[in-house]
């Protein structure tokens, strides 16, 4: 189906879903899980990214998110960042439903300005304590002082050695965690119900920039579509979502989306 047939639905839209991946992000520089990004040093970052590595070895986890988190401090929302929160606007001020569901932990749709939006993956710059379970803001980078010009992505960069007191801590004295979800681990109650609600509840699901690997995140278009929700899909490659989609539009989110949600 074409554009203007999903631009004729837009406007007809009561209730608008939208779920992100890494490739919203793309184009603001941040490299993407899968794709050639998708490595750090020898691992896969989905390898990285689970408990059982915090627990063998936080200091390597907070070596790789203190590099996520300095790569961030020149990166900004791009084209397509904006778009979704100008389209959010554009609702709110028609009296209609939006809701954004993103997978990304950048924060740069917040950075952009969306108001409705459930980061079903946590923040980058949220900490989580592990002895109170307290959750803290935290824009420090480096994280402590020790982790200093550390975390380069180079396969060749010297093994992290570092100890508990290198870590950083909550005011109760327990150790801070990056408050994100990692594989194996269960996402919080209140996400995935909201994330459910959202998707079951919408006419349009808009699905932009996820490979739709992970799970619970790749069943929510399944969600939609059996609830009724035409889904439309932007990404520069096929994806299984395609399976469930009414629309498929291919190319950039940051060329596509001003133009498609009419908020040039
Ligand atoms: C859980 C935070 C219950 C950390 C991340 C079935 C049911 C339930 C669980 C599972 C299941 N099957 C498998 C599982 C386990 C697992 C899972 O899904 N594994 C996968 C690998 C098979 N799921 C879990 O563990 C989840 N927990 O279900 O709890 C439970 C509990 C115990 C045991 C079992 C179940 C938790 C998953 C959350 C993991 N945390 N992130 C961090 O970021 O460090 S996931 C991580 O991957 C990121 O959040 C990322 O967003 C996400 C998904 O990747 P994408 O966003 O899609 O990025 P990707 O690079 O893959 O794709 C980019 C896409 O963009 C590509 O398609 C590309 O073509 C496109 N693109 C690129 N540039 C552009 C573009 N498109 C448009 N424009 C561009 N410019
Ligand atoms: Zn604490």
């Amino acid at each position: 189906m074409s554009k203007s047939a999903f631009q004729e639905l837009l406007a007809n839209t009561r209730r608008l879903t939208i779920l992100t991946g890494a490739g919203v992000s793309a184009e603001s520089g941040i490299p993407t899980f899968r794709g050639a990004g998708g490595l750090w040093r020898t691992y896969q970052a989905t390898e990285l990214a689970s408990p059982q590595t915090w627990n063998a070895n936080p200091g390597l986890l907070w070596e790789f998110y203190n590099y996520r988190r300095q790569i961030m401090l020149d990166k900004k929302p791009n084209p397509a960042h904006h778009a979704i929160a100008k389209i959010e606007k554009r609702f709110r001020e028609e009296n209609r439903q939006f809701h954004l569901i993103t997978q990304n932990i950048d924060d740069l749709h917040l950075e952009a300005g969306s108001q409705n939006v459930t980061r079903m993956h946590g923040s980058l710059w949220l900490l989580r304590c592990c002895l109170c379970s307290q959750i803290v803001e935290n824009r420090n980078v480096p994280i402590t002082p020790s982790f200093e010009g550390s975390g380069s992505p180079d396969p060749k960069a010297k093994q992290s050695n570092f100890q508990k007191e290198d870590l950083p801590k909550c005011s109760c004295g327990g150790i801070l965690r990056p408050h994100v979800v990692w594989f194996g681990e269960s996402l919080a109650i209140e996400d995935m119900e909201k994330s459910h609600e959202v998707s079951r509840e919408c006419d349009l699901f808009l699905v932009v920039g996820t490979s739709a690997v992970v799970y619970p995140a790749a069943g929510l278009s399944v969600i939609a579509q059996r609830s009724g929700a035409k889904v439309a899909v932007v990404n520069l490659e096929p994806t299984t979502t395609d399976q469930v989609s009414d629309f498929n539009f291919q190319g950039k989110a940051g060329e596509i989306l001003p133009d498609l949600l009419m908020v040039e």
